[in-house]
């Protein structure tokens, strides 16, 4: 069977230290959408050393786990090369734990470029993506152009590269844009080099012959679902499918094989680029919760805007993920506050509604608040759920009563001990 572990807000709600803390339970950890714009934290060894991993399975530092990266994933070659080396220091023998779908499409530096040229002549309206390459390179899937890993394999790839890198020089010329990428290309063929040398198989007959044997593969979403391609807040959105029917697409496994999924949300709301975020706080409580909670882009850097929590939107991402369980993450940053609001509906255009409405960029939405009471103590000693303050277990209560779907695990510190069981 699979499980799958998935965002369901903006992204970075800590699906890295879930899936870390799952991962010991499962024999394939695989990726299925995304690429190198996911950031997932991990810190490992026993010094703690901080490791972001962008394409890498979070799996990739338990022993007796391998992992996969799906063919619903983008690669960029030069990314996996960096990730690789800094696994490989801890190591980890990725010869061994580490494989690649061959249908996974590549990232090519003009895809790059392609994303900056297009932003930059959004101006003001920009997505804000992060840059790495992601939406031109879907777009090439779709558009039935892509290059793909096992491409790489075969004796034309160098033809096929050459052309399809003019057809992208005519679309950077359109655009006006001559930045010079001599250096990122030829990063980029020492990297496939490299790539070439890893365990590329076949994902869909890899997966399904682990599922055969008895195995438990568990599906790592990147991202979240409010930035999914089809059901998050077009156009401001990822080009994947970040919700649990990602999955099916993205590594060849049949819906029926698919068993608990668990959603991921942070204690409150963040988001890191352009477009709607209804209960955002462009004020000092914005402020405090990005200071507390150190919500900075794990691959970018950028900081990322902070409001509370939204039950109408995650009770919208439960439903169209066919959520289980719930994990609720960095409940400790609400240690501080005395009082805290959480998001029961909205008005759209003057008009209430508990839906997410199709017309997230143009309607007006103003959220519909409730205040709950906050705990106003260090929650981040708490070990087991008799522990926890009163007030928290309040708080989850009324959500759970919200979304009909509970929230079995809270998250009150980076460390591993520091997931409580409800
Ligand atoms: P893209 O690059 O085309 O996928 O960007 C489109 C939108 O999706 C958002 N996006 C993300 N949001 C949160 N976290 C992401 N990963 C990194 C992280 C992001 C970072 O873990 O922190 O470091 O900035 C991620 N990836 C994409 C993006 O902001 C655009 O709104
Ligand atoms: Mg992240």
């Amino acid at each position: 069977m699979v499980d799958v572990i998935l965002g369901l807000q903006w992204g970075d709600e800590g699906k890295g230290k879930i899936v870390d803390y799952f991962a010991s339970q499962y024999d394939v950890i695989a990726r299925f959408q995304g690429g190198p714009n996911a950031g997932h934290t991990l810190y490992v060894g026993p010094e703690k050393t901080k490791v972001v991993l962008h394409q890498i399975p979070s799996g990739v530092f338990h022993q007796g786990t391998v992992n996969l990266i799906g063919n619903g994933v983008v690669l960029d070659p030069i990314t996996l090369q960096r990730e690789c080396a800094t696994v490989s220091g801890f190591g980890v023998n990725l010869k061994k734990n580490l494989f690649i779908a061959q249908r996974a499409h590549l990232i090519l530096p003009t895809h790059r470029a392609l994303d900056k040229a297009a932003e930059l002549a959004k101006g003001a309206d920009k997505i804000g993506s992060t840059l790495k390459g992601i939406g031109p390179t879907y777009m090439d899937k779709t558009g039935r152009n892509g290059l793909r890993v096992g491409d790489l394999l075969h004796k034309d790839f160098e033809k096929d590269y050459q052309s399809l890198r003019q057809k992208h020089r005519v679309l950077l010329d359109h655009y006006g844009f001559n930045e010079d990428i001599t250096a990122w290309e030829e990063e980029f063929f020492a990297a496939i080099e490299e790539l070439r040398a890893h365990n590329i198989v076949s994902g869909e007959y890899f997966i399904n012959e682990h599922l055969s044997n008895g195995k438990k593969v568990l599906a790592e979403g990147a991202q979240g679902s409010m930035l999914d391609i089809d059901f998050g807040t077009f156009p401001f959105v990822t080009s994947s499918n970040t919700t649990s029917a990602g999955v099916c697409s993205g590594l060849g496994v049949a819906p029926q094989r698919i068993r608990e999924i668990i959603g991921v949300s942070k204690a409150y709301c963040t988001r890191v680029g352009g477009g709607p975020f209804p209960t955002e706080l462009e004020n000092e409580t914005g402020e405090e919760l990005r200071r507390l909670g150190s919500e900075f882009g794990a691959t970018t850097g950028r900081p990322r805007r902070c409001g509370w929590m939204d039950l109408v939107a995650l009770k919208y991402a439960c439903m169209i993920n066919g959520v289980t369980a719930v994990v609720m993450t960095k409940a400790d940053v609400l240690d501080a506050f005395e009082e805290l609001q959480v998001c029961t509906g909205y008005m759209v255009d003057g008009q209430p509604s508990e839906q997410v409405p199709f017309q997230m960029t143009r309607a007006a939405i103003e959220p519909q608040y409730r205040a709950v009471k906050g705990w106003n103590t260090d929650s981040s000693v708490c070990r087991d759920a008799a522990s926890l303050p009163a007030e928290m277990k309040a708080y989850v209560d009324f959500i759970n009563g919200y979304l009909g779907t509970p929230v079995r695990w809270i998250s009150n510190g980076p460390g591993r001990e520091q997931i409580v069981p409800l």
